[in-house]
C-alpha cells in the first residue's frame, strides 16, 4: 500500500497571531504586556466587529445615513455610528482605557471607574463617502498614556504631540482586512482570517521605499491650491525618465487606502491646504498622527509641508492639519517646493 503523501500540519506552520506577536515581545517593546496587550485586544475586538458589519453591510441594511450630522457638520452614516459604538463598548469593558476621543463625538468619552491610564483616539470609520460604493474604508487609532498625577482626564489630556503616542495603527477593510500596527520602532501587518477568527502576521517589518513613482492627491482641488503646490503638482506630472516621471496618479479618497498603498509601494500622498480648507482637511489627532507614527517607524516621513506632523502641539481635539506623507525623498521634494526652491 503506498504511503499517503498527506501529513498533518506541522505546528510550526501555524501562523503567528497578533496577540502572540505582542505577547512574545516581537515589537521590541518591553512594556507590551498585560494591560497594554489587553487594550490592543479590545481595539482588535472592535475591528473584528466592524469588519463583520462592513462585509455584510448591504445585507444588513446598514448602508446610508442616520439623518444626523457629526461635529464636523457631515452627515453621519450608519456604519460610522456602528463603528464608533463598537469601539466605545469594547474599550469600556476592561477598564484599561480612561477615555476615548473619536471623530463622531464632539467631546471625549470618559470611562468612569477605569483603572488603566491609556487614552485612545480614533476615526472609527474613515472614508465614509466610499461606503455605499464598495470601496476600501478603514479604522484609524492612536494610543497614548495619561499621567494620573495631572488630575482627572478631560479634553486637555488629549492635547499632546503625536511623538508621545505609544502605539498607532489602522485597519483597512479592503480586498482583505489588514491591521497595521506600530509601537514606534517597527511596523507590522496582520491579515484577518475569518475562518480562524484571528489576525495573522502577514506583513512583517514593513519598510516604506525611499522613493516611489505614484502621487495621490485630490486633483479636483487644483484651482484652490497655493502656487507652490501647483508647481510641485506640475513637477510630478512632467516627463523625466531618470526620476520615473510622470508619476502615476492614484487617489481613492479614503485616507486609509491611499496611505496604505503609499506605505507599501512608496511615493507620496498629500492633502494640502486650499482656499476651502485653509488648515487642510484631515484631523491631526486621529488621522494624521497615527499615520505619521507608522510612516516614521517604517522609514518614511509625514509632514504638514514643513515640519513633522508628530511635533505639532495640538490645541483642540478635532483640529485639522495639512498632511503630506510617504517616501522620504518624495516628501522632501514636496517640502523644497513649499520653500520656493524645487528639487536640486
Ligand atoms: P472622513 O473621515 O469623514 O471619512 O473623511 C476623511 C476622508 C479621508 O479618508 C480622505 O483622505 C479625504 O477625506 C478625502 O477628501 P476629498 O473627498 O476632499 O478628497
Ligand atoms: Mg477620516
Amino acid at each position: 500500500m503506498p504511503t499517503p503523501s498527506w501529513k498533518p500540519p506541522d505546528a510550526s506552520q501555524i501562523g503567528v497571531t497578533l496577540e502572540t506577536f505582542i505577547l512574545e515581545g516581537m515589537f521590541e517593546f518591553p512594556d507590551a504586556r498585560g494591560t497594554f496587550t489587553s487594550l490592543l485586544n479590545q481595539i482588535c475586538l472592535a475591528a473584528k466587529i466592524i469588519t463583520g458589519r462592513v462585509r455584510r453591510a448591504g445585507l444588513a441594511d446598514v448602508f446610508g445615513y442616520t439623518g444626523e450630522t457629526n461635529v464636523q457638520g457631515e452627515l453621519v452614516q450608519k456604519l460610522d455610528m456602528i463603528a464608533h459604538e463598537a469601539l466605545v463598548q469594547s474599550l469600556r469593558r476592561r477598564g484599561h482605557c480612561a477615555a476615548l476621543a473619536t471623530e463622531e463625538a464632539p467631546d471625549p468619552i470618559l470611562f468612569e471607574g477605569a483603572t488603566g491610564n491609556y487614552l485612545v483616539v480614533s476615526d472609527p470609520l474613515d472614508g465614509s463617502s466610499n461606503i455605499d460604493v464598495d470601496i476600501s474604508i478603514g479604522t484609524i487609532f492612536g494610543v497614548m498614556r495619561y499621567d494620573k498625577s495631572r488630575g482627572p482626564v478631560d479634553q486637555s489630556s488629549f492635547l499632546v504631540p503625536g511623538r508621545e503616542y505609544c502605539a498607532a495603527g489602522y485597519v483597512i477593510y479592503g480586498s482583505s482586512t489588514v491591521l497595521v500596527l506600530t509601537m514606534g520602532k517597527s511596523v507590522h501587518g496582520f491579515t484577518w482570517d475569518p475562518t480562524a477568527g484571528e489576525f495573522f502576521l502577514s506583513h512583517e517589518n514593513i519598510r516604506c521605499p525611499s522613493n516611489g513613482n505614484m502621487y495621490s492627491i485630490n486633483e479636483g482641488n487644483h484651482c484652490r491650491w497655493t502656487p507652490e503646490v501647483q508647481k510641485w503638482n506640475a513637477y510630478v506630472k512632467a516627463d523625466d525618465e531618470k526620476t520615473r516621471r510622470p508619476y502615476k496618479h492614484r487617489y481613492v479618497g479614503s485616507l486609509v487606502a491611499d496611505a496604505h498603498r503609499t506605505l507599501l509601494k512608496g511615493g507620496i500622498f498629500a492633502y494640502p491646504p486650499d482656499t476651502n480648507n485653509t488648515n487642510g482637511k484631515l484631523r491631526l489627532l486621529y488621522e494624521a498622527n497615527p499615520f505619521a507614527m507608522i510612516l516614521e517607524a517604517a522609514g518614511g516621513k509625514a509632514t504638514d509641508g514643513q515640519k513633522p506632523i508628530l511635533d505639532i502641539a495640538p490645541t483642540e481635539i478635532h483640529q485639522r492639519v495639512p498632511l503630506i506623507l510617504g517616501s522620504v525623498e518624495d516628501v522632501d521634494t514636496y517640502a523644497s517646493f513649499m520653500r520656493g526652491e524645487g528639487p536640486r
